[in-house]
């Protein structure tokens, strides 16, 4: 049941795609509307999409967040949540990251997947989703919140599009029925010194499953995934500030690395 108006989530929805264009953070939703739920959040990242889409992008798959514990512990979440890719996002080639696109931004390591079928709700379970896999790749997400300090409750980071900005992708594409996912480790580095380990169990146990929830999620709107959507399935480790002159490499067992430029 949504308390706010249709104009009021239309608003909110504004402030966020206008704070990501302008580069500019922005007090939380929550501020102005203490009491605005999660559902109220889809509501507002679904307009989000709307609207982004009028300016002439396209969506082209799915981030899952908060799937990883040390992902919930850093954003002060219990639940995982889901959130929008759009073409733009992507950085392609050996574009560098630019920090004057940006207003805070973060890195961290997924395990990406991309269908060859559709997936539809409401009862996805990981065999499905790995059977209608084409690949799993490896990848580097940048976030970057929206809200002043990267400071937000759940409802506030859902309506914006959790935090998704932009995201780069390896070069070894695996189907997951040839890996192990739960015992695939990743290495993230800064300037060449370590900044976090993990594996493909951290997320929800197999990172298949994240896919899984995600499809029973998008179900309760009348939602599906559909070939060749990517599907970014959350961090495996807690997300890492990044500044003009990083190089980031996150070197994925079996996938390979992904390397990220950050420049001014
Ligand atoms: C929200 C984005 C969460 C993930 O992989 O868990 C996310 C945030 O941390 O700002 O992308
Ligand atoms: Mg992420």
């Amino acid at each position: 049941m949504s308390k706010l108006t249709e104009e009021q989530l239309a608003e909110c929805a504004r402030l966020s795609v206008a704070a990501e264009r302008a580069v500019k953070s922005m007090p939380q939703l929550v501020e102005k509307y203490p009491e605005l739920t999660r559902e109220e959040g889809y509501v507002i990242q679904g307009i989000r999409e709307k609207m982004v889409v009028a300016e002439g992008h396209k969506v082209i798959g799915y981030k899952m967040g908060a799937t990883s514990m040390e992902k919930r512990r850093q954003m002060g979440s219990t639940m995982p949540s889901f959130g929008r890719l759009f073409e733009y996002m992507m950085l392609e080639g050996n574009k560098p990251l630019s920090m004057r696109e940006l207003i805070h931004p973060k890195v961290e390591p997924e395990i990406t997947f991309v269908l060859k079928e559709d997936l539809s709700g409401p009862n996805m379970n990981s065999a499905k989703v790995m059977h209608a896999t084409d690949y799993v790749i490896a990848s580097l997400e940048i976030i970057d919140s929206r809200y002043h300090g990267f400071k937000f409750t759940g409802p506030d980071a859902v309506a914006d599009n959790i935090s998704g900005a932009r995201f780069k992708l390896g070069s070894v594409k695996i189907s997951p029925l040839d890996l192990d996912l739960e015992l695939l480790g990743v290495r993230m580095s800064i300037n060449g010194e370590d900044v976090a380990f993990g594996t493909g169990a951290a997320v929800l146990g197999h990172p298949a499953r994240a896919v899984a929830a995600l499809v029973n999620m998008l179900h309760m709107t009348g939602e599906k995934l559909r070939a060749g959507q990517l599907v970014m399935t959350g961090a495996i480790t807690a997300s890492q500030p990044l500044k003009a002159g990083d190089k980031v490499v996150a070197e994925f067992a079996s996938l390979g690395p992904v390397t990220l430029n950050v420049v001014d």
